[in-house]
């Protein structure tokens, strides 16, 4: 993979305890994205690259936790309680070495919005900030992996991609929930259809 470090970032997306094996929303082999991830974090650290690293950040009785008996809007999903902030379910996952990232985005943390991309919360409008970040250091492509590749990673490139950003997805550094059944398959190809280069 030849990259140019002086325009690039990579980000990765939600590896938390949550997202992993034994956690409150566990996506099958999700702990396995950490070390594919480091090695890449690390060849961007060395070029003093930018490295993202974003974190689910709910608070208690967030909305998307079913837990609140709400009835989902049509297409929303509502989730088990996860990533609840100062819980170790929200702390990333050990085997993430932290030490390259030099951002750390948090999101989803309004009560009654929930946010799946790392650049704008579910209501398509309100930003985090990233967007912001990487103009200001002139990158204009994103490489990124993480959890889940059909909610967290499949909406951060898709928002990538409408900020008209290069995308390349670290298909090896990142896993699905494929809730429900095929939505990996289903992510893989929107993004494709866009312009998101799987790797
Ligand atoms: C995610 C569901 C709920 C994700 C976050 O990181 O993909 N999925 N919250
Ligand atoms: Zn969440």
């Amino acid at each position: 993979m030849d990259i140019d470090f002086k325009k690039s970032a990579l980000i990765e997306v939600d590896v938390q305890n949550d997202f992993c094996p034994g956690g409150a929303l566990a996506v099958a082999d999700g702990d396995k994205t950490a070390a594919s991830l480091n090695e890449t974090a690390r060849r961007f650290a060395a070029a003093c690259a930018p490295v993202i690293a974003t974190q689910d950040w709910h608070p208690r009785g967030h909305c998307s936790f079913a837990s609140t008996g709400r009835k989902p809007a049509e297409g929303e999903t509502l989730w088990p309680d996860h990533c609840v902030q100062g819980t170790t379910g929200a702390d990333f996952y050990p085997g993430l070495d932290m030490n390259p990232v030099t951002l750390i985005v948090r999101k989803g943390f309004r009560p009654h919005i929930d946010s799946y991309s790392a650049f704008f919360e579910n209501d398509r409008k309100t930003p985090t900030g990233l967007d912001g970040f990487l103009k200001s250091l002139g990158i204009d492509t994103v490489y990124l992996g993480g959890l889940a590749t059909d909610y967290c990673v499949f909406f951060t490139a898709m928002d990538a991609i409408r900020l008209k950003l290069k995308v390349y997805l670290l298909s090896e550094a990142s896993r699905g929930v494929n809730y429900p059944e095929g939505s990996v398959e289903k992510a893989l190809r929107e993004m494709k259809n866009s312009g998101v280069t799987v790797l």
